[in-house]
């Protein structure tokens, strides 16, 4: 069973196996986490998102999948990308949100990643409430972390970081 740890800041400034990225479907950046692992990971991150657009993923990366990529200039080996559902008041998502952290420690344990990084994926942009964030991240990532050593979470804040910390206890 892998540790789980909390820490508040910025997910760029991590060292890990490997750093997820709250992606878009189109693999080719954003805002928020996804805008910061460009900038701080450089142009690598980049290039080679658009060679698996060309190759695996003509039609972008499917919401709940995941795909690994160089981490450029981050320090970390890899950078696993992963897309979110946008929150709905109308139709439970909650499936698609856990299948991010599971298919993002599946491949990170296919790569051989002992130390995983993630962001509370879905909880900025696509507009997630944290607390349900949360408490599906952790209960996602209990059941599936006996393929890495650690999985850290990295929460911009302090609402994030309690939202988190009360899931975890
Ligand atoms: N480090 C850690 N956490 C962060 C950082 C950071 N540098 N920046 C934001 N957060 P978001 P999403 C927090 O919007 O909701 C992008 O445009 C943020 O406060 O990054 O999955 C993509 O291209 C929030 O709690 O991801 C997609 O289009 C959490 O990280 C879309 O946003 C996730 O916020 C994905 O939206």
């Amino acid at each position: 069973m892998a540790t789980i740890r909390l820490v508040q800041g910025d997910i760029t400034s991590e060292s890990a196996d490997a750093i997820v990225n709250a992606a878009n479907s189109s693999l080719l950046g954003g805002g928020g986490v996804d805008g910061a692992i460009h900038r701080r990971g450089g142009p690598a991150i980049l290039a080679e998102c658009r060679r698996l657009r060309e190759t695996d993923y003509p039609a972008g990366l499917p919401t709940g999948q995941a795909v690994a990529s160089t981490a450029g200039d981050l320090n970390a080996r890899w950078v696993i990308h992963t897309v979110g559902p946008v929150w709905s008041q109308s139709e439970d998502r909650s499936a698609l949100l856990a299948s991010c952290y599971r298919e993002s420690l599946r491949v990170a344990g296919e790569l051989g990643a002992s130390t995983v990084v993630f962001p509370a994926i879905s909880t900025g942009v696509y507009g997630w409430p944290m607390d349900d964030g949360a408490r599906i991240a952790i209960e996602t990532v209990r059941s599936f972390a006996h393929v890495v050593e650690e999985v850290r979470f990295v929460l911009f804040d302090a609402h994030g970081y309690r939202a988190f910390e009360t899931a975890l206890s």
